[in-house]
């Protein structure tokens, strides 16, 4: 199951304490206690595995590294190692101990959610004319200590929907470097899967059928991602006997689900043209374009039909329709 809302305990590392050391040579007995070293932060990072979540369901306390004391010849402590949380793009993070929220909405992206703490001084910093020997040094301030809500609101620019086994995932994965399963039968996908075509998200949801909106099948579960889509590809088999009426099926279980769904620029994947003759394409796409004249046809295995869905993809990460 994919994870999309956990709460974890975050600790950043506690600040390395800086020490008393003085040099032992004959001549200078100065001060050469080094400061402590920074605790680690923790950070959270866009990534575009939508599982990234799922560690979560058993761990839930995230610890950065402490920072080092400090040492003799004024050598300051090392710092502790950072942790850094791979969260799926779409990720709400709130600090529900100091009421801030961070949005993570691309892949890379980076936010420190709790910063380490500072380390001490060591007493070569206390050094001064009047005091040549001080025998103080500070203890490292302790690393940011917050109670993390990840929340994942699933952010695409596109969302493929349609029946199930119409070749949506398979489109992903020829399109992005993403492996969603791929198989001849019904409900191959069983959660989203996402994959990045240049700087666009594409997100492959589990195919829907009838009744989905009130929770048949598999797709209604996750419909609330396609809610912040920006665009929709809605596949139709070319092979279909009813092209109009699978499309207009799902346009009912979209808009029964949220009326938002069927405002979207939409574009509609004719798909598989290779399982039928060229005449039933073309009858296919005639129906489909008195609804919406932006119907694609395409079939995986042929060059000039994936380019032609690059070219519509370009498009519109060029325009950012
Ligand atoms: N001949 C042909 N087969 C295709 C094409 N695209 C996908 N397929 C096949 O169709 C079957 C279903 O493809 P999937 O990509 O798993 O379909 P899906 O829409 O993701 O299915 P669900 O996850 O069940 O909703 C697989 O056997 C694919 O190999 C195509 O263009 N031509
Ligand atoms: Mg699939």
């Amino acid at each position: 199951m994919i994870i999309d809302d956990v709460t974890i305990d975050v600790k950043a590392g506690h600040g390395g304490n800086g020490v008393v050391r003085f040099a032992r040579a004959k001549f200078d007995q100065g001060p050469t206690g080094g400061n402590g070293g920074k605790g680690g932060d923790v950070i959270i990072r866009g990534v575009s595995d939508l599982a990234a979540l799922r560690p979560f369901r058993t761990t839930k306390n995230v610890k950065a590294e402490a920072g080092r004391d400090g040492e003799q010849n004024t050598r300051t402590g090392a710092n502790g190692s950072s942790v850094i949380i791979p969260v799926p793009v779409g990720t709400v993070a709130h600090d529900l101990t100091h009421d801030k929220v961070y949005e993570i909405v691309s892949v890379g992206q980076k936010a420190v959610v709790a910063k380490g703490g500072n380390g001490g001084f060591g007493n070569h910093h206390f050094r001064s004319s009047r005091n040549t020997s001080p025998k103080i040094s500070k203890e490292g301030k302790p690393g940011e200590h917050i109670s993390l809500r990840l929340e994942l609101k699933m952010i695409a620019d596109i969302g493929f929907v349609g029946y199930p086994n119409v070749g949506k995932s398979s489109l992903l994965n020829e399109l992005t470097n993403a492996s969603s399963k791929v198989a001849n039968y019904n409900f191959t996908t069983l959660e989203p899967h996402l994959g990045v075509y240049y700087d666009l998200i594409l997100a492959d949801i589990p195919g829907l059928i009838e009744g989905a909106a009130e929770g048949k099948g598999l797709g209604h579960k996750f419909l609330r991602h396609i809610e912040r889509t920006r665009i929709l590809f809605h596949f139709i088999e070319a092979t279909s006997a009813h092209p109009v009426a699978d499309y207009r099926a799902i346009r009912k279980e979209l808009k029964l689900f949220n009326p938002v769904l069927c405002d979207k620029p939409e574009w509609i994947i004719v798909s598989k043209t290779d399982e039928c003759t060229e005449k039933k394409v073309l009858a296919t796409v005639k129906k489909l374009q008195k609804i919406n004249p932006q119907v694609v046809t395409l079939s995986i295995l042929d060059d000039t039909m994936m380019m032609d869905v690059r070219t519509v993809l370009n498009q519109i990460k060029d325009h950012k329709i």
